[in-house]
C-alpha cells in the first residue's frame, strides 16, 4: 500500500531538514505553497537565519487547474527528476541542482532559483536576455543529440525510452494541443469576441491536415528525449543564467515539439506586444529583439547539433553530408509547425498564457489574440514548405503589420 498523501507545509519542512549540506544545524525553517501552475504543489522552504532555501515539488494524482475530476498518474514526479538528472549531465548548469526524489511520494527535492524570473513574467516586465539563445540552444542540441539514434547507443535508446513512458501526460498534449482547438471542445476556453476565429479554426481542411501530421508525429516519431512543455514558464531566467524545468511531460517524441515550444511562447509574447510596448517605436524595437532571438536560437542549435553530429554521432549511416542536411531541414519543417500548434492552443484552448491573457483592454486583446492566431495558423500551413527561420520571420512579420 502507498504512503503517498499530498503534503503538508510542516512535512514539507520535514523533508527539507533530512537534505544533508542546505541549512544550518541552528535556525528554523519556514515552508510556503507558491505553486501556481496547473498541476503540482510547490513549497518553498527557507531558513531566514542563514538565507538558505530549497524547493520540495509534489504532484498531485489529479491536474490542479481543472480538478479531481482529471486524474493523472503520479508516475510523472518519477519521470521529471529522472529527466532532470539527466538533462544536468547533458547540459550542465542549465538546470535546477536535483537533492533527493522521493518516487512513492511523487516528490522531488531541488535547488531553490528565487534569484531568477520566471521567464514569462521577465519578458512581460520587459526584460531583455542577451545569453537566452546561446542556452537554449545548447540545452536544445545537447539534450535531444545525446538521447537519439544519432548521439546514444541504439539499443540502450530503446531501453532508456522504456523509462519514460508517460501516456497522462501526452495525452493532455495529444488533446489539448492537437485535437480540442481544432473542435468545438468543451475544454476549450476563449473570449467571446474569438468565436468567428474559433469556428474558422475548427472549419478549416488545410489546417487539419497539417495539424493531422503533426499530431502523427508527436504520437509515433520516437526521436529524442523530449522536455516535452519547453514554455517561458518553464524557464528561470536572468540575463546572465538560464535554468529549465518542469520536465514532467518528458518523453520520447519529435525533437522539433521541444524547439517549437521555445519559439512559440517567443512569438506569444510578441504578439502581445500590442499592449506591453509603451508606444510604436518601442514595439518594433520589441518585436525586432523576440524576432532575433528566435533566429539565434535555430541558427545556433542547428550550429550546435551539427557539431555534436559531427564530432560524437554513433551512426555510421548517419554520416552523409546530405542526410544531415535532410535531417535538419525536417527539424526545422517541424520546430515551425509544432510552435504554430503551440501558438494556436494558447489562444482558444484550455490552458492560456499570461502575456496576452493579462492584457486588461478586450480590444487590444482581441488584436493581440488576433495576431497570434495568425501566425500559429500560418506556421502550421506553411511549415512543410519551409527551407530557412527567414520564412517564420516573415510570417510574424507580416502578421503584426495586419
Ligand atoms: C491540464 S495541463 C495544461 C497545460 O499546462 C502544462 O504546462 C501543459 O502545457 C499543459 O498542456
Ligand atoms: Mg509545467
Amino acid at each position: 500500500m502507498s504512503n503517498y498523501h499530498p503534503l503538508t507545509e510542516p512535512e514539507a519542512i520535514q523533508i527539507a531538514q533530512s537534505i544533508p549540506g542546505i541549512f544550518e544545524p541552528q535556525g528554523e525553517l519556514v515552508s510556503r505553497e507558491i505553486g501556481d501552475g496547473n498541476l503540482n504543489l510547490v513549497f518553498h522552504v527557507s531558513q531566514p537565519s542563514s538565507g538558505r532555501s530549497l524547493i520540495v515539488k509534489q504532484a498531485l494524482p489529479y491536474a490542479k487547474v481543472v480538478g479531481e475530476s482529471w486524474p493523472l498518474s503520479l508516475d510523472r514526479a518519477r519521470i521529471e527528476s529522472e529527466a532532470l538528472l539527466i538533462e544536468a549531465r547533458l547540459a550542465p548548469g542549465l538546470v535546477p541542482r536535483v537533492y533527493h526524489a522521493d518516487h512513492e511520494m511523487a516528490l522531488t527535492v531541488m535547488e531553490d532559483l528565487s534569484s531568477h524570473k520566471i521567464m514569462r513574467q521577465g519578458l512581460i516586465d520587459g526584460g531583455t536576455y542577451p545569453l537566452f539563445a546561446g542556452h537554449i540552444s545548447e540545452f536544445l542540441a545537447r539534450t535531444l543529440f545525446f538521447t537519439s539514434d544519432l548521439g546514444m547507443n541504439q539499443q540502450e535508446k530503446k531501453t532508456l525510452l522504456g523509462s519514460f513512458i508517460n501516456p497522462d501526460l501526452c495525452k493532455i498534449t495529444e488533446d489539448l494541443i492537437f485535437d480540442h482547438p481544432y473542435t468545438d471542445a468543451d475544454t476549450n476556453s476563449f473570449d467571446d469576441h474569438l468565436r468567428g476565429d474559433a469556428e474558422l479554426l475548427w472549419n478549416d481542411a488545410e489546417l487539419h491536415l497539417e495539424v493531422a501530421l503533426l499530431r502523427e508525429k508527436f504520437l509515433t516519431h520516437a526521436q529524442a528525449l523530449l522536455h516535452g512543455d519547453l514554455h517561458t514558464g518553464s524557464i528561470f531566467i536572468t540575463p546572465e543564467s538560464t535554468k529549465v524545468i518542469d520536465p514532467e511531460f518528458a518523453y520520447f517524441g519529435p525533437i522539433g515539439f521541444d524547439i517549437g515550444a521555445v519559439f512559440a511562447n517567443l512569438l506569444l509574447h510578441f504578439a502581445s506586444q500590442e499592449h506591453w510596448a509603451s508606444d510604436e517605436s518601442s514595439r518594433g524595437a520589441r518585436r525586432q529583439y523576440l524576432l532575433g532571438t528566435v533566429r539565434d536560437i535555430w541558427t545556433s542549435f542547428d550550429n550546435t547539433f551539427r557539431a555534436l553530429w559531427d564530432e560524437h554521432g554513433v551512426d555510421r549511416v548517419a554520416k552523409p553530408k546530405a542526410y544531415q542536411d535532410d535531417y535538419m531541414r525536417r527539424l526545422l519543417q517541424d520546430s515551425i509547425g509544432f510552435a504554430g500548434a503551440k501558438m494556436v492552443r494558447r489562444i482558444v484552448g484550455l490552458a492560456h498564457v499570461a502575456d496576452i491573457d493579462r492584457i486588461p483592454d478586450a480590444g487590444v486583446r482581441a488584436k493581440a489574440q488576433r495576431i497570434a492566431l495568425a501566425i500559429g495558423k500560418s506556421l502550421i500551413k506553411n511549415n512543410r514548405k519551409t527551407s530557412s527561420i527567414d520564412r517564420l520571420i516573415d510570417i510574424a512579420d507580416s502578421a503584426a503589420r495586419g
